[in-house]
């Protein structure tokens, strides 16, 4: 089953959208499986940016993801990637779908309140790089079977 790492970026935490961004994950039945608050050092933020080392926006982006706490978490489910990028929306919130997070809470890309991985492959290698084996949590939910086919 696919998984991705979810963060609330620090403009998400200062506002008060954890549990707003949980509840939609929730309520569209991903599954939770681990989650952490924490600080992110730079060198966390460095490795997880590196793709963008060099663009304008790379400094700015780098200070912004450590500047204060993030919720990281990881959520599973049958085409998680996807369903997960739909609900947060693209990643400049002008250009957001409406009903999606960033639309819904955004103005600003560097201001875009959570981060999704893209990809199966990218998923897999953010959740190893922001969580440790034991911390994951392998677990069915009673009502799985009414949302997994
Ligand atoms: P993240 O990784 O934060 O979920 O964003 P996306 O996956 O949706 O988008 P991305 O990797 O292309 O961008 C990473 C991060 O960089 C910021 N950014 C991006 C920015 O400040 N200015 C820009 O022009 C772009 C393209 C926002 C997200």
């Amino acid at each position: 089953m696919e998984k991705t790492l979810v963060l609330v970026k620090p403009d998400g935490v200062q506002r008060g959208l954890i549990g707003e961004v949980i509840m939609r994950l929730e309520r569209r039945g991903l599954r939770l499986v681990a989650a952490k608050f924490m600080n992110v050092s730079r060198e966390l933020a460095e490795t997880h940016y590196s793709i963008h080392k060099g663009k304008p926006f790379y400094d700015g982006l780098i200070n912004y993801i450590t500047s204060a706490p993030v919720m990281a978490m990881v959520w599973e489910g049958n085409n998680a990637i996807a369903a997960v990028r739909q609900t947060m929306g693209s990643t400049k919130p002008v250009e957001a779908a409406p009903g999606s997070i960033r639309h819904d809470f955004g103005l600003e890309v560097g201001r875009n309140i959570t981060h999704a991985s893209d990809s199966v492959e990218n998923g897999v290698k953010e959740v190893e790089l922001w969580f440790q084996a034991q911390e994951i949590v392998s677990w069915q939910r009673e009502i799985d079977h009414w949302i997994f086919e």
